[in-house]
This record gives C-alpha cells, sequence and structure tokens, in this order.
C-alpha cells in the first residue's frame, strides 16, 4: 500500500475537473497544471493547487519530464493522465515510475503493447479474443498483401499499427486500387504518428461499436464493468454513448464480457482499460483495439452500476485490492451521454470558439453534467472542441430516451455555436428511439436532420416561452 496525498493532473478541461472531484472525495490534494491560454478554466481554479507552464498551449501539456519535474518539485506523488495527452505514452509511464511517481493508470508494458494495432491483434488472439482475417504483420510486400486481400475478399481495411482517431485508414474495395490506397495510408500514417506501419483485415459491414470496461488490481484480481455502445460516431469521434447496448444480444453480450475480462487476467493487466469490438449484423465479434486509459465516456458505466471508476484508478493505484467481486456489481437501467462540443452543426461543425454569453444547465432526476463550461467562459481554439458531457441515466430505453429529449430541451448555450441541436434532433428520432444504429448511423441521418437551433427549441413550445421569459429576465438585471 502506497497512500496517496497529493495528484497532479497532466490534463485539463472536464477530464481535469472529473479527477479533482475525485481526489476531493477521497481527500487527496490535486493539483492543476495550465497553460496561458487556459488560466481562467475552472478546474484551475477549483483544483487544491495550481501550476502555470508558460510555453506553447499544447506543447506543454506534452512535456512529460517537465510535468514530472514539477510533480516531484510540489511533493505530488502521483500523477494522473487523464484521457488524450501523454495518457497512453509508455515512455511518460515508465519516466513516472523511474522517478519515483505513482503514475495512476496501467503497466508501461501494457501502455506500449496496446499503442500497437498489430501487436494487439496478435496478443489478444493469443488469449483467445476473436480477431479479424487479414495480414498478421506490418505489410512491405503489396503483392503479398493482395493475395492475403484476394484469400479473405474484397472489401479490406488499411489500418496504420500505430494510427488512431481513423488516421492511415483506407476501405479498397477492389484490387486496382489496393496499391494507391496502402500508399496514401502509409504516408498519412507517417505524417501523424511518425510510423508507417499498416496491416490489413477484412473490412466488417455496418458494423456496431461495442466497447468492454475492465477494471483490475495489482493482485490478479479482473473484472467488467459492461458493455458500452459507441456506434454514434461522427468522423471516427464518438457523439453519443449509451451503456448497455440497446439491442445486443444478450448471450453475444456474455460471451464479450467473459472473453475480454478472461483475456485482461491473462495478461496481466490493471487498472482500468477498454477492450473495443466491432459486432457484425451477424453477431459475430471481433477485437479491434484496446484502450489503456481512462474514456471520456466512463461516465455511463458509473451511472448504470454506481461504481466510480477514476476514484477506483487512484486506489489501484495506491496498491489496493478491487472494492468488491465480480458478482457484486450490478447493472441497473439504461445511461446515454452527449458530448456537448463547442462546433457548428450549420457549417460543417467546424470547431467554434469565443465567450459563451448564456449557459443554462439542465437539471433534474438522472441528469449529470461534466462540463466546464459557464456563463463568460471563453472557449479557445487550441484544443478539442469537447467542452462538457450531458448523461442521463434512467431505468428502461425508452424512458431514459424521454429524460434526454427533456434535458437536452433545458440546455441552452449561447455566444457560440455547439453540436446541441444535434442531440435534439438524434433524441427525436425514430431509429434511434428504437435503438436501431450502427457506424453508419449519422452518415446517414446527418442529410435528413434540421440543425437550426432556434427551430428545434421552438418545437418544444413548453421551453420556449419560459426560457424567452428568463432571456428577458436575463437582459433586465443585466442593465
Ligand atoms: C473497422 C471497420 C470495419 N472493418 N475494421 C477502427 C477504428 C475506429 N475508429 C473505426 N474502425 C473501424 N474498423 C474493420 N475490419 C470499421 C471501423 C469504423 C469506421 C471505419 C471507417 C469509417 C468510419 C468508421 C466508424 C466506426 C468504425
Amino acid at each position: 500500500m502506497e497512500k496517496i496525498t497529493k495528484v497532479l493532473i497532466a490534463n485539463r478541461g472536464e477530464i481535469a475537473l472529473r479527477v479533482i472531484r475525485a481526489c476531493r472525495e477521497l481527500e487527496i490534494k490535486s493539483v492543476s497544471i495550465y497553460s496561458s491560454v487556459d488560466f481562467a478554466g475552472v478546474w484551475v481554479r477549483k483544483a487544491d493547487e495550481r501550476c502555470l507552464l508558460e510555453g506553447d498551449p499544447i506543447q506543454v501539456y506534452l512535456d512529460y519530464k517537465r510535468i514530472v519535474d514539477l510533480a516531484k518539485e510540489i511533493g505530488a506523488d502521483a500523477i494522473h493522465p487523464g484521457y488524450g495527452f501523454l495518457s497512453e505514452n509508455a515512455d511518460f509511464a515508465e519516466y513516472c515510475v523511474s522517478q519515483g511517481i505513482i503514475f495512476i493508470g496501467p503497466k508501461a508494458e501494457h501502455i506500449a503493447l496496446f499503442g500497437d494495432k498489430m501487436a494487439s491483434k496478435i496478443a489478444m488472439k493469443a488469449v483467445g479474443v476473436p480477431v479479424l482475417g487479414g495480414t498478421d504483420e506490418a505489410i512491405t510486400d503489396t503483392a503479398e498483401a493482395i493475395k492475403v486481400a484476394k484469400e479473405i475478399g474484397f472489401p479490406v481495411i488499411i489500418k496504420a499499427a500505430f494510427g488512431g482517431g481513423g488516421k492511415g485508414m483506407r476501405i479498397v474495395k477492389k484490387e486496382e486500387d489496393f496499391v494507391a490506397m496502402f500508399e496514401a495510408a502509409t504516408k498519412e500514417a507517417e505524417r501523424f504518428f511518425g510510423k508507417g506501419d499498416a496491416f490489413i483485415e477484412k473490412y466488417v459491414l455496418n458494423p456496431r461499436h461495442i466497447e468492454v470496461q475492465i477494471m483490475a488490481d495489482k493482485f490478479g484480481n479482473v473484472m467488467h464493468l459492461g458493455e458500452r455502445d459507441c456506434s454514434i460516431q461522427r468522423r471516427h469521434q464518438k457523439v453519443v454513448e449509451i451503456a448497455p447496448s440497446p439491442r445486443l444480444n444478450d448471450a453475444v453480450r456474455k460471451e464479450l464480457l467473459r472473453t475480454s475480462k478472461k483475456a485482461m487476467f491473462k495478461l496481466g493487466y490493471e487498472s482500468v482499460g477498454t477492450v473495443e469490438y466491432l459486432v457484425d449484423e451477424e453477431d459475430n465479434f471481433y477485437f479491434i483495439e484496446m484502450n489503456t486509459r481512462v474514456q471520456v465516456e466512463h461516465t455511463i458505466t458509473e451511472a448504470i452500476t454506481g461504481i466510480d471508476i477514476v476514484q477506483s484508478m487512484i486506489r489501484i493505484a495506491e496498491g489496493e485490492k478491487l472494492p468488491m467481486m465480480q458478482e457484486e456489481v450490478k447493472f441497473r437501467g439504461y445511461a446515454i451521454e452527449f458530448r456537448i462540443n463547442a462546433e457548428d452543426p450549420k457549417n460543417g461543425f467546424i470547431p467554434s470558439s469565443g465567450r459563451i454569453s448564456t449557459y443554462l444547465s439542465p437539471g433534474g432526476p438522472g441528469v449529470r453534467l461534466d462540463s466546464i463550461g459557464h456563463k463568460d467562459y471563453y472557449v479557445p481554439t487550441n484544443y478539442d472542441s469537447m467542452i462538457g458531457k450531458l448523461i442521463v441515466v434512467g431505468i428502461d430505453w425508452e424512458g431514459v430516451v424521454r429524460k434526454a429529449r427533456r434535458a437536452l430541451g433545458e440546455f441552452i448555450i449561447s455566444g457560440i455555436p455547439t453540436n446541441i441541436p444535434l442531440h435534439r434532433q438524434i433524441v427525436r428520432d425514430e431509429d434511434f428511439k428504437q435503438g436501431i444504429f450502427n457506424t453508419t448511423y449519422l452518415d446517414k441521418k446527418l442529410p435528413t436532420f434540421t440543425l437550426d437551433a432556434i427551430q428545434d427549441i421552438a418545437e418544444d413550445e413548453a421551453y420556449s416561452e419560459s426560457l424567452a421569459a428568463i432571456a428577458i429576465a436575463l437582459k433586465t438585471f443585466k442593465k
């Protein structure tokens, strides 16, 4: 047991606020680092201590030697990496340990292993997880790769071994397109990740994107915390996440959860992690990648299990055993997370920035808002466009969709465009209400959605009057 007394949070925004909250409940001191752009961020204020990192607004969150040296200087005994930035940098995890700082996350060896999507497939296949057919090592000989592609059958998908977010990925429908697509994929991966290694897989048509939350301590205890359906994505960015998956066949669910837990046990995994799968139209599931970090959407798993995943990460890092047995984990109801992004749905979802002039938060039964937004917050251009997450939880799917519609109707952010109008369209969509969606959902639905914020608030007459009244009141009192 190594009791942690002070955590440096090597991140920003809503996940930094999330870690601060977990620390506070554990009576652990929290330290925020912040760039010159982030000086007014609410997570900076809410931490027990804060340190300005002068320099490039993005690089300061990536300079891990400086961050670890700062942790030592201020007497932090642990670092939480959050997600993004350094959260899956094995060298960072290693450097923390070498400097006597507890890294709140998995072992560096697992971060390194799962950072390589090819090595991940080989490792997961060896511990009984279904993977897709294709090449087992980096493609160096395209003629050989085309031969493999013809054996498994087009379409195939070319993937960068060190890629992410869809970069270095190409779908190849015909043999004659292969070489050009392969070169494009490897060049892109080289440009974005410095390593162009690529492999191919059989392309799964219209898959659902299902992921399994894993939690493991340092004593070989491993548990799953159910699955999440992350199929509603736009350009490889998740937009809406749901737990549990509304229409996943229960036998498939049981096999997914059992396979994931067993694999992580066999690999000696520690801390939290998420095993990502594709589920095809015949309910076959295939491993695609493993995330060795806490994810944005951990919240919906917390909502249906009552387990605080971030506090659990910290306790595991202190050397505590898992808080309960698998059989004690109870799953209740459904939860949906809506990512609230500063982006303009009427302008190709380009990131927006500027001052929030009105910020009216939703509330009431089953509503959680993890957000750094507030009136007069200036949304910067330097970072990811997500300013928060609206999570709703209810006992059944139909009820939780109604709750989402009510909460989204209350959620008013003006001064900058956001994607709230998109969420309002999704929760009104018949297919969504039936739980009928896969990873093609948004591509198919976006052209049919009306994304005019005023138009869709007006649909909730009950709210538009009261909101108009509030807006008038705000204007009146502001004078
Ligand atoms: C796939 C796939 C179909 N077949 N792999 C992997 C990373 C994730 N961001 C998207 N991934 C996919 N991998 C095989 N063998 C479909 C996806 C996929 C996807 C691919 C292209 C365009 C959009 C997509 C959205 C979700 C999933």
